[in-house]
């Protein structure tokens, strides 16, 4: 047999262009053909029907070991993030390895439903016995065949702010966490948040990883952290290795400050990771009347070329009592708080749920619908990225390394200008 299972008659998902039909042939887990009519046939085959075929969705930024645990041990009144750090804070002191990978792996298992097949989440490592980073990597492995997970160690508590955290942070790195991460603006003087950021580039030289770094998640325009990085990345040269998240004091910068950090950037050539859905609620607590967005320069940092993408952050925890993990509620979400309504724009900020995500990830190697990649995609119910975004359906189908790991048959409605709904 030639092939393990074609689907046939899907039209690949385009931005600029009318998207052709295909069918698409896997072989051993990987696309081994993409032609306008396969011949030969398979086990098993799919009619799409024409349905709209895309690359999976990548979630860029969540923390899983916080999920589903909104209202332990208490709800979020403020809505801050500086309650919500104080609650996990209390939350963490009773984590296990099973209520840690427990909860996670069931937030991995919506996800997939929902087309998400790659997944960067941050791991608490300013916890003594660092169980939730043993447990999302031991995850992280277990369940390598279906989705891909990545780890960054992430310093909640600052790296200066306790004796053992720097420590910490560096076991993370040895025991395997993919990236390392810093919190600048959470350390307690500029001068520590400066010398944090430092100190995770070096983390990051020495063992050879990824950096992603909380920065500038407040709605401070003093909290510079952002120029710190940048400044790293221009020196060191990894500026594509390097992710800021949130950033969201960004937002708040003066205009004439933001134009020149805005050059800084595009010599850095670092990622950007905004989440709209969260910053949206805790940013603009201190603020009356007008209140700020508290999101970071989306719409400029596209239109500047830099690299942006999109992630939920955190689904029913402390900092977020709501959510389904939703990449496109999470799209949806940028789309009017960025004011990226042009048509142009919405399909900027599906990329940024998609193809983006992937560079900032460094998974392009097996990412994208092409010959020899993995056979990961999913099909969509809607016409185009646009629809997609706007209705906010499950995929039809998700394919993860060659095999059918969810279907989701879209709800159907019956109408009766009589009243009589049958
Ligand atoms: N921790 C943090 O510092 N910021 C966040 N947005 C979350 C956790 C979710
Ligand atoms: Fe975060």
């Amino acid at each position: 047999m030639t092939y393990d299972l074609v689907l046939r008659r899907g039209r690949l998902i385009t931005f600029d262009t009318e998207s052709e039909s295909v069918d698409i042939g896997f072989k051993d887990g990987l696309i081994t053909a993409i032609s306008a009519d396969l011949k030969e046939s398979a086990d098993q085959e799919l009619d799409l029907n024409e349905k709209l075929v895309s690359p999976p969705f990548v979630e860029s930024h969540i923390h899983l070991d916080s999920v589903l645990t909104a209202g332990q041990p208490r709800w979020n009144e403020s809505g801050t993030l500086f309650e919500g750090i104080k609650i996990w804070g209390d939350r963490k002191r009773e984590i296990s390895l099973e209520d840690v990978k427990n909860r996670a792996l069931t937030m991995l298992k919506q996800q997939a439903a929902q087309g998400i097949l790659f997944v960067r989440t941050h791991a608490d490592v300013s916890e003594p016995q660092l169980i939730a980073l043993q447990a999302l990597l031991e995850l992280r492995d277990e369940v390598k065949h279906w989705m891909t997970v990545q780890v960054v160690a992430f310093p909640q508590d600052g790296i200066y702010s306790d004796s053992q955290n720097e420590i910490l942070l560096e076991k993370a790195l040895e025991m395997g966490a993919d990236a390392v991460g810093g919190i600048p603006h959470y350390e307690l003087t500029r001068e520590d948040g400066v010398r944090s950021v430092k100190r995770v580039f070096e983390l990051a030289a020495k063992y050879n990883r990824l950096i992603d770094i909380h920065c500038d998640e407040i709605d401070d325009e003093q909290s510079r952290f952002l120029e710190v990085v940048a400044a790293e990345a221009i020196h060191t040269q990894i500026g594509n290795r390097v992710t800021a998240s949130h950033t969201t004091a960004f937002g708040s910068y003066n205009n004439a400050y933001a134009y020149k950090l805005m050059g800084f950037l595009q010599r850095a050539q670092i990622n950007f990771i905004a989440n709209p859905l969260i910053n949206i609620t805790l940013q603009g607590r201190a603020d009356s009347y007008p209140k700020r967005r508290g999101v970071t320069r989306v719409k400029e940092l596209w239109q500047h070329g830099l690299n942006v993408s999109f992630g939920h952050d955190c689904v029913q925890d402390p900092w977020y009592s709501l959510g389904t993990g939703s990449m496109l509620d999470v799209a949806h979400m940028g789309v009017h708080i960025c004011h990226m309504t042009g048509r142009e724009e919405v399909n900027a900020c599906y990329q940024m749920v998609t193809q983006n995500a992937a560079k900032t990830l460094h998974i392009e190697d097996k990412y994208g619908i092409a010959i020899g990649k993995p056979a990961s995609l999913i099909v969509l119910n809607e016409r185009d990225a646009y629809d997609a975004i706007r209705i906010r359906n499950q995929p039809r189908y998700v394919v993860s390394q060659g095999k059918i790991v969810a279907s989701t048959i879209p709800a159907t409605t019956s109408f009766s200008s009589t009243g009589n709904c049958i």
